[in-house]
Formats: C-alpha cells, structure tokens, sequence
C-alpha cells in the first residue's frame, strides 16, 4: 500500500525505524506532517504508536476497520490503535500474562479518544455470550457518566479529565470480557468551587441545569439558568459550542440506568448535585436569600439547616472540657463553604466509582487476564500555577520514568543481559526529577508535610525558605533569587520553578498553593484553540522532544525489533527445515541456527543471544511467517498453533 517510492514520498513511512535519517528530528517531523497531512494520524516506532490529533473525524473507527485489524500481523497494516489493542489482546491470550497501555502526552493530545477506541475495539472484537454482554455494555457506558462527572472545558480541551484513571479489563481464557475495576486518582476538586476564565465546572453541573427534566429541577429547587449559579459561571463561559449539555445528560441518564443505578442511587445522586449548587450561592451577610439557598442545601443533604449553618459560620474549639464556638469572619466562611463544596463532590465522585465498581466485578472465580489502560490528565503549564498542576505534573513525571524503565532501560538491559554486542543510546533519566519532588525527609512533599505540621508558625514563605535552603544547587529547582541566573527570567518572591522533564513550570506557594484567581485575557484564548486540518509545529516538536520520542527511536533502530525464546521460535518454524522437521535433537540454539540458514537470513539481519534470537526488521520476519503460513496451509504438516503472530 505505501511500498511505491511515489507512495512513500507522499505518505511518508509508517515505520519511523526504517526512516533513513532517522536520527534527524527536522526528518521525523517531516515524516508525521506528511502523513498528517494525508489523513495518517498513526505512525509506529517499532510497536510505539505515534498519533496526531486530527481535531476531526477521519472514519477510520468503523466496525468495517475494526474488521481489518482483527487478528492480523501488526506490521502488516498501516498503523492504527486498532492494530495495537488487537496486538495487545493476542499476546495476553497466547502468553496468559497481563498486559498494559500508557496513554502519554499533553492535554487536548488525544489520550482518552485513545483509550475509548481501545475499549470499543474490546467490546466489539471479544467473544462474548448474552450474559457477558451486560459487562460489556457497562464497561462501555462507564464512561459517559465518569466524563460527566470528572470533565470538564479547559482553555486546552473542551473534554479534559480532570481526574486520572486505570481501568482494568478482565478476560477469561477465551478472550471474553469478564469484568473490569476502574481506579481513579487526583480529581481537581478545586473546580467545583473556582474556574479559570474560559473554563467550566464538571459537566454534569451543566447539563443537570439545562437537560434535567422539569419535574426533577423543581424538586431539587432549581431554575434552568447556569447564570443563577455562582459555581458555574466564574470562567464565563457556561455554553460551548461544541458541547450538547441537553442530549449528554440523556446519554448519562440511560449509562446510568444499564449500569444498574436505582432509582433512589441516582435521587441521592442529583440531590448531591443540586445542593453544592445551592451551597455556592449562600453568601454570608444575613439577608434573607442567603438563608434561603443554604436551607435548600441543607435539606438535600438531609441535615439541619442550624446545624449546616453553625458549621459553615464558627469554630469549635475544645478547652478542658468545654467546647467553644467561635465565629468565623465573613472570608473564613466563604472558605469553609468552599471546602465543604468540594469534599462532598471528592465523596460523590469516589461513590461513584465505587458503583461502578460494583457493577463490573466479575462474578466468576476462575483465573484471568487483564489488560490495563492508564489515561490521565496531560502534562499543565498555566500562567499561574498551584498545588493541582504540581500534582498533575508530577504524576507526569512518574508516567515519564515508568515509561523510560519499559522502554529505554529495559530495552538495552536486554541486549546487556543477552550478551549482544551494543553501543549504549544515551537519554534523559528524570529519576533526578521524580527525586526533587518525592525523596523521603528531603523531597518538596516532605519538607511540605513537614511544614503542615507546624500550624501557626509556618508560612507560605516560612515552606519556600525551607526550600530554597534544601533545593540550593539543584539542577531541576530555581528559586527567585537564582531566577536570573540560571534561566533568565524573572520570578515573583512567593514563586518557585522546576524544570521538569517537559519544560520550565513556575509554581506559586502563595497560600500554600491554593488556587489563585486569574485573568486571562481573551487573546490567550484564541492562541490555544485549536484547529482541525492544521499541523502545529510548535506544539508538535515539543510533544517529539519531552515524550523522549528521538532518543526511543534510536534504541529501535540500533536494536531488533523482534526477539523471541530459541524454543519457541523453533517450536513455531522448525516445519520450514528438513534438519529441525519434525523433531530437532541438539539444544534449541543450534536447531535456531540451522533453521535460519535454511531459510537465508543474513549476518546483518540477525544476532543469536544466550536465550533468544533477535530479529532486526519486521520484514524478515514477515517473510518467515508468509513461508509458514504456504507450509501449513499446502503441506498440513505444521505445529497446530493459534496464534498467527509470533
Ligand atoms: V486531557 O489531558 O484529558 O485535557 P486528552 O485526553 O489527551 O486531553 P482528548 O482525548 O480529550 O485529549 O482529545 C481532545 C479532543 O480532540 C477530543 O474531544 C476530540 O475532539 C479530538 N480528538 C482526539 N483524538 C481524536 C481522534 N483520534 N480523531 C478525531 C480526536 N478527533
Ligand atoms: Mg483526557
């Protein structure tokens, strides 16, 4: 299909290991422009699939396409998701090991699209039985009520999780889907309360007001109007053009029902809902509409107004054996309305999963494999940033190191361990990073922690002294004073940056990074909007440069894309040789060896390690697979295998 040198030229290669200059960034971004520009979004460097967002729909999801995949050699197609999550899926089958996808890149890349083709290709592609369908459908309907609750609109995407998630699909032994168990980490639960101009709440806040059925808001004791609610307009923005709040609350309704929510489950539900929308319009100077909405919240949430009110107003304070109310002033109130706000949505949010939960466990005992997709929210530089993105970041940094561990490490520990003769690729290790921030007694979380526990006399700057004191001379760590110096450009004297392993993030301690109200001005808006039909270099190279993207393609290239056990490369092929046919009585190696100069491999296409061949181009292989195939299928003499890939 892209053999032809025309075609090549056009399309470009959908290998970057058999790119010519590979070790050229300027040739590796040519090579995904042209493919995106002809429609390609997918390329692969060996079996690391590379995608574009396209912004648009291309009709390469169909069931027709899911077809194709289904059950063909990876390499044989054009790249696609599909090809990776079928690979995925055969290999868990032949080898009955566990297996996992990580999802990487920066928000708005396309992760969570990723990570639901893979989920719809499973659900259409498994076998499955009446009773497994149910699974299925509740794996698959999961997810419009997660995103309603855990999305939201960002300045980067108008769908950003807001929340990190692992989910787990469990297979029987014949590939069927059995259940699954979803784990969801970090929600931003500071939305719920605060939104950056041009940005929302949670979905599901939306689209209860506008798509609620009038019985239902009346008796929730709301208006349909988003202006009404404080909570949902502080980013100004409550209507999106590209996002139906109406049919999406239908959607959620009906995943709500098939996931066998009850009828009361999903009362409580809204009634939850409703009330921390109540509960931002309390405002606390005593006029008669302020006691109104928290009398509103407070019956939602089934407790006495008096008492709701007396939390939300005053301090305990417990001396001897008394207990004392104090009360709060205004500002404290609206804090500790806030903070109630948002621990009711974290507890309704992780309810929710739970539920969830319980709906996918599979009810049958017997063993099981599992495939694990990981898609969390993307790598966040904002003009401000707080505690949320040092968080989010950080887990983008670990997702960095599992990543190097699994690829550039593992990779040429094999060779070593293998005894292949190697030149070692250098890379980026942002161990050094990952360090800075977690290290017992003397990571940032710990001098943090530490500095929490001394309530009253730590600051917000008494934590930056600390550590600044620390970090001095860190490679990875600018404080205010060093600014100049080392990246010249300046920060304020409640900021600190790190330089994390994809690019420079000034972090603010004011607060002890709680979220700071910011402005963005309209301009910012349309720089980060963006567009389908157009390649962005800038963001492009960056993604190619922080993924690691260059220094993976060297190891590939330098290395062998295909390894297996002696035993079993012979077990697979030994019928395409006279000598290893139908029994082979040396050790495997040497049955491995007489069977490759059988079939004409050449020195440079191949290295014999202690335990396993390596096979450097997919094509080689392709070619010994074809010869396997014409024998089984002409002689009827081969191994009965199932599986056609390896
Ligand atoms: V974030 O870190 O959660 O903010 P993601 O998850 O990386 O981010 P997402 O998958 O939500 O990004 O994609 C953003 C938008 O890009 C989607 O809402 C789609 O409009 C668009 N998109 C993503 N992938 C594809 C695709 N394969 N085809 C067409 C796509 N459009
Ligand atoms: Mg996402």
């Amino acid at each position: 299909m892209e053999g032809s040198l025309t075609a090549r030229d056009r399309v470009g290669i959908q290998d970057f290991v058999l790119l010519d200059a590979y070790t050229s960034e300027t040739a590796f971004m040519d090579n995904l422009r042209k493919r995106f520009n002809e429609n390609l979004i997918y390329t692969y460097i060996g079996t690391l699939l590379v995608s574009v967002n396209p912004y648009k729909e291309l009709g390469i999801y169909t069931k027709k396409q899911m077809d194709i995949y289904m059950g063909v050699n990876f390499f044989e197609l054009p790249p696609h998701i599909f090809a990776l999550a079928d690979n995925v899926y055969r290999t868990m089958i032949s080898e009955t090991n566990n297996h996992f996808i990580l999802i990487s890149g920066e928000s708005g890349a396309g992760k969570t699209e990723a990570s639901k083709k893979v989920l719809q290709f499973y659900a259409v592609c498994c076998p499955s039985t009446r009773l497994l369908d149910n699974v299925r459908d509740r794996l698959l309907l999961s997810n419009p009520v997660l995103e309603a609750f855990g999305n939201a609109k960002t300045l980067k995407n108008d769908n950003s999780s807001r929340f990190g998630k692992y989910m787990d699909i469990q297979f029987d032994h014949q590939g069927a889907a059995v259940g699954g168990h979803i784990l969801s980490y970090l929600l931003e639960k500071s939305r719920v309360v605060h939104q950056n101009h041009g940005e929302r709440n949670f979905h599901i806040f939306y689209q209860l007001v506008e798509g609620g059925e009038d019985e239902l808001l009346r008796w929730l004791g709301l208006e349909r109007n988003c202006q009404k609610y404080r909570y949902l307009i502080q980013g100004e923005c409550a209507k999106v053009s590209s996002i139906n709040d109406k049919s999406d609350w239908k959607t959620v309704q009906k995943a709500l029902t098939i996931i066998e929510f009850s009828e009361k489950d999903i009362e409580h539900l809204f009634a939850i809902i409703a009330s921390v929308l109540h509960l931002g319009n309390v405002h606390f100077e005593a006029s008669a509409h302020g006691y109104a909405t928290l009398n509103s919240s407070a019956e939602l949430l089934g407790i006495p107004s008096n008492i709701l009110q007396e939390g939300l107003t005053h301090r305990k304070i417990e001396a001897k054996a008394e207990e004392v109310l104090s009360p709060f002033t205004a500002e404290h109130a609206k804090y500790a309305r806030d903070a109630l706000a948002k621990a009711i949505y974290g507890r309704t949010f992780t309810w929710l999963v739970n539920k969830i939960n319980e709906s996918l466990v599979n009810k049958d005992s017997t063993r099981k494999t599992v495939i694990g997709l990981l898609d969390i929210y993307g790598f966040e530089v904002f003009d401000v940033n707080s505690f949320e993105q040092f968080c989010i970041n950080f887990c983008n940094e670990k997702l960095q190191q599992l990543f190097i561990q699994l690829t550039l490490k593992s990779e040429q520990e094999e060779y070593e361990m293998e005894g292949i003769e190697w030149e070692p690729v250098p890379y980026f290790n942002n161990k050094i990073i990952c360090d800075l921030v977690e290290e017992k007694h003397r990571g940032i979380i710990s001098i943090l922690d530490e500095e929490c526990l001394r309530p009253g006399e730590a600051t917000d700057f008494t934590f930056l002294e600390k550590l600044e004191e620390k970090m001095c001379g860190h490679p990875h760590f600018v404080t205010h004073k060093l600014a100049d110096q080392k990246t010249r450009k300046t920060l304020e004297r409640g900021d600190f940056r790190l330089l994390h392993y994809a690019g420079e993030v000034t972090y603010s301690v004011v607060g002890k990074f709680h979220l700071i109200s910011q402005v963005n001005c309209a301009s910012d808006l349309s720089l980060t909007r963006l567009t389908s039909d157009r390649f962005d270099d800038v963001m492009v190279r960056h993604q190619v440069k922080y993924l690691g993207l260059m220094e993976h393609l060297r190891v590939r290239r330098a290395g062998f894309a295909y390894r297996r056990r002696y035993e079993i490369f012979l077990k697979r092929y030994k019928a395409l040789c006279p000598d290893t046919w139908p029994h082979w009585k040396g050790t495997p190696a040497e049955g491995v060896q007489r069977l490759i100069k059988h079939l004409g491999y050449k020195p440079d296409e191949y290295k014999m390690g202690r335990t396993k061949i390596f096979i450097r181009h997919p094509r080689t292989l392709f070619a010994t697979e074809d010869a396997f195939e014409i024998c089984k299928h002409e002689l009827g003499k081969a191994p009965a295998t199932s599986d056609k890939r390896r």
